[in-house]
């Protein structure tokens, strides 16, 4: 059967050297978070893994890449596909270093003959602190910085790209993204409120990103879905208890992948456990074994999660979940 032209695994350190030249992306999980000195396709991202296991993710392209850096942006490509990253050391205003990395990305992406946008991560230190702008942690800050520039670019709501945007422990912003010479098609989520249509009380500029693009390929389609949280609406459900957060979640992923279903009924997506690869962030370490739990009895064994340590946007939320089908 054909496969989408991008398939992505987790790995070990030693399997990576394996992977050639048709490696487009290795993205790493520890305790640092920026490129790789030598290769522009390699990046650190400071969300731990939370148990012993593969540490990355390798994206495997169906055709030879071509890695380069230019402008501060390190970037591969195929004739398909682009895979594209900025990091920006200094976060000490956040709303300025969101928009400064939006800017320069999305230049990169219109002049590279790749606007499409499919997927883009976010990751940066001391999320849930308080910003320079009054009154906003930064998360808030990030969310306005990353909306002014995406105004900028002419970005409308309809082609937001899915996201993630979780705090780590270690200094930086690194924003990373995958994208397409033509777009995908944005879904949200019948339980949830859209995040750019989400009241002024979760920040001054609404965060935006769509629940998932679905990129239909001529060789298949390929789902991407947002980190997703136990959000219902627009409001925060289960304050201090991860457990049924993890399960809103799974609603809210089986929800999502139910509206993909309506529009693609030929996809072999019925639920959370059909995908492809499932991250899990736990905000604390301590939880990591009765969310792994609560996951492996909502969809089985399944052979690709990855359990992470990092921040969610909103003080109360404890885990978030994205997906891809591929
Ligand atoms: C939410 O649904 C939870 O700001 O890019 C999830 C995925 C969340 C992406 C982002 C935020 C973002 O609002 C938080």
């Amino acid at each position: 059967m054909p496969r989408p032209p991008l398939q992505v695994q987790l790995a070990s350190a030693h399997d990576a050297a394996d992977a050639g030249d048709r490696l487009l992306a290795e993205i790493r999980f520890g305790h640092k978070t920026g490129p790789d000195r030598d290769d522009p396709r390699c990046i650190d991202v400071g969300v731990p893994p939370l148990f012993d296991g593969p540490d990355r993710e390798l994206w495997l392209a169906d055709s030879a890449v071509t890695p380069d850096r230019r402008d501060g942006i390190g970037f591969a490509h195929t004739d398909n596909l682009l895979f594209t990253h900025i990091h920006l050391p200094d976060t000490t205003d956040m709303a300025a270093a969101a928009r400064e990395a939006y800017e320069r990305l999305l230049a990169f992406h219109r002049d590279s003959g790749f606007p499409a946008l499919l997927r883009i991560w976010n990751y940066f230190d001391r999320l849930l602190e308080p910003a320079r702008q009054p009154g906003l942690d930064r998360y808030q800050a990030f969310c306005a910085g990353r909306h002014e520039a995406l105004e900028a670019a002419g970005l409308e709501a309809a082609t937001l790209p899915a996201a993630t945007a979780i705090g780590t422990g270690t200094a930086g912003l690194i924003v990373y993204a995958l994208a397409a010479r033509e777009p995908g098609v944005q879904i949200e989520n019948p339980r949830q409120v859209s995040a750019y249509h989400y009241p002024p009380d979760y920040g001054p500029k609404s965060p935006t990103f769509s629940r998932a693009t679905l990129k239909q390929w001529t060789a298949g389609a390929q789902l991407f879905i947002s980190g997703t949280a136990s959000i219902v609406g627009h409001a925060s459900l289960h304050e201090g208890d991860v457990l049924a957060q993890a399960n809103e979640i799974l609603d809210n992923l089986g929800a999502l992948i139910g509206r993909v279903r309506e529009q693609h009924p030929s996809l072999e997506l019925n639920g959370p456990h059909d995908l492809s690869l499932l991250k899990v962030y736990v905000k604390r370490a301590a939880d990591a074994d009765a969310v792994r739990e609560q996951v492996r009895t909502r969809i089985g064994a399944h052979p690709n999660v990855v359990f992470l340590r990092g921040d969610i946007c909103r003080r109360e939320l404890l885990t978030e979940i994205e997906g891809l089908y591929a």
